[in-house]
Formats: structure tokens, sequence, C-alpha cells
């Protein structure tokens, strides 16, 4: 059964009651603004990806979609997709998710030999009837639904993996260790919102660990009435914070998206206490009226923005 099926038999009842919630909850209803990409990191492919699709009237989705797809298949970043950094065992594991504007998600967590976690995330949204799949039943479902296995290990992360073994030692380093997750959000010709996130993980992570990016909430979210938010940098520290939910509850209230950025870092600095000096995290935001956010912990962070004029490269201020 498809899942916007499985849902409307069961969420028809309650519709117009959760609508007039939700209206009373929105402090301010936010006018359309035109396309508009975001994205964490300097990813002008990714961005045009998604561009080249808003352009020519695809949904937010699709045009997330496209351009996470980019970063997957681009073997030069060490952190997503083919050619992310392995976990200490040598074995290259997946995680990421997807939400579009009318608040379906889907997410693959420890999912290997697939190329493109993205687009199984978008299946298990539309196509299972969960939100959730990992490891080896996230393998068995993507092959299921068409995708094809592939060696996600590169020469070249196999090369960082071995130098690594010789001393085995687990310390991330901010921004040098492994960040360019990509998180994107993107608004769409008709004034939709979408996101995604897609992630390699950290490197030499401990076999079956999972990070932010592939928990609704933490890596990503998206409220079609308010905007969307998403993440980067040290999961385990994000998750802790459920940041990107955090953003999108604080611009709901009618915090600027670049001050909910601040606002939601800040907090995961704070419950950091003196490790903070040793982890990255970072954000991005998009409201629905178009007014964007970015912010991080430590420099280093930077973002990219596209829109109908073109793209920009944004280095934002940071906490330390
Ligand atoms: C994780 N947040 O797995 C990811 C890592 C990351 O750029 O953002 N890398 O914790």
């Amino acid at each position: 059964m498809k899942r916007r099926t499985f849902f409307s038999l069961s969420a028809m009842g309650s519709a117009s009651l959760l609508f007039a919630k939700s209206k009373t909850n929105t402090a301010r209803q936010y006018q359309g603004s035109g396309i508009k990409v975001i994205a964490t990191w300097n990813v002008p492919n990714a961005v045009d990806a998604a561009l080249e699709q808003l352009n020519q009237s695809a949904s937010a989705l699709d045009a997330i979609e496209a351009g996470c797809r980019v970063e997957e298949s681009d073997i030069s970043n060490s952190s997503v997709g083919k050619g992310g950094l392995p976990d200490r065992e040598g074995r290259v594991t997946l995680d990421a998710c997807i939400m579009d504007a009318q608040g379906n998600a889907g997410s693959v967590v420890f999912l290997e030999e697939i190329e493109h976690p993205i687009s199984v995330a978008r299946r298990v949204m539309e196509n299972s009837p969960h939100v959730i799949l990992a490891g080896e039943g996230a393998q068995q479902f993507a092959l299921e639904q068409g995708f094809e296995k592939t060696n996600l290990l590169t020469e070249s992360s196999k090369a960082a993996w071995e130098k690594w073994l010789e001393t085995a030692q687990y310390k991330p380093i901010i921004n040098i260790e492994n960040h360019d997750t990509i998180g994107m959000l993107a608004i769409d010709n008709s004034g939709n919102i979408s996101g995604g996130c897609t992630t390699s993980g950290l490197a030499y992570k401990m076999r079956g660990r999972v990070g932010d990016s592939p928990i609704i909430g933490s890596g990503l979210f998206i409220d079609n009435e308010v905007g969307g938010a998403t993440a980067t940098g040290m999961g385990e520290e994000i998750l802790k914070s459920v940041g990107s939910f955090l953003i999108v509850e604080l611009m709901r209230q009618g915090m600027h998206p670049q001050q909910a950025c601040e606002e939601a870092v800040r907090r995961i600095a704070k419950k950091g206490g003196d490790r903070v000096k040793d982890f990255q995290a970072g954000f991005v935001a998009l409201r629905k009226d178009g007014e964007t956010g970015g912010f991080a912990i430590h420099p280093g962070f930077n973002y990219t923005i596209g829109d109908s004029k073109g793209k920009t490269l944004l280095t934002p201020k940071t906490l330390l």
C-alpha cells in the first residue's frame, strides 16, 4: 500500500481538527518567496542540480533528491555516499532522510552498498508504511525497489582508513574530520518546502553507529507552515538537542531563521560544556518567506544558497 493511501484512511477523521489547531499555533503565516535552495557546506553542483529541477517547475522534493544525489555520487566528497570514509572495520555505512511538504518522512540508517540513500529514503516514505528502515532490512528494501549493489569504498577512502589503522585513535577533529554532510532545504514554485540530509557519518565510527543526519527532528525538520532546518557536525551532540525541530519551532514563534540557528547552536554548546572546543555543530534554516539563516560553533563552516538569480557561498559568524 502506498504510504499516502495508508495514512489518508486513518487521518481523514481528524483532519479538520488538526487544521484548526495548526492555525492557532502558528504565530504568522509566511508568504511565498519564489524558488530557493540552501545547503550545508560548499556544494555548488548539488545546488545547481536542485535549481535545475525548480526552474523546470519540479517539486521541492524532486529538487532535494536531485541535489543530494550529486553529492552521493561525488567520490571527492568523503563524507557522503560513494567515496565516504568507512567505519573502523573498513565498511562504508550510509544514513539519509527526506521530508516533504505534507510532513511525510522517510529515512534509512546503516545502509550498505547502495549509492543513493536519499532515493531509498524517499521510497521508504512513499512505498512503505514505515519511516525508518535500518541496515540489512533497508538494503533488502532498496534491492526490492530496483536499486543495485555497488562498492562504495574508493581506493582513496580505503588508503585513508589503512593509514588511520596505524594508530586507530578515534578523535574527531573539528571541520577537518569528515565534515561535508549535505543537508538541503528547497522551496518550489508553488511555495512548498521539502528537505533532505545524507551522509556517511563520522569517519572510523564504531560499526552500527548512527548519527543525527537520518533522524527526523535532529538532522532535518520540515513544516510547510513555517519552514525547515538541517544540521551538520557531531551527530552525538546534535541528537541530544533535536536541533532542527527546535529551529523550526523557534521560527514558528516568530524568530528569524538566523536567530533560531544561533539559539540551537547555543543550546548544543551549553550542553557540551568543556567538550565544545572539540566538536563542530552547524545548522542552516529556510523560512517559508525565503528568509535564511546559518550558524555554527566553530569557524570553518559555510553554506550555499541558490535562487533564480544564482548561487552564493556564505561563511557565517560562529559562536566561538
Ligand atoms: C553525523 N552529522 O553522522 C553527521 C556528520 C556530519 O559533515 O555532519 N558530517 O554525525
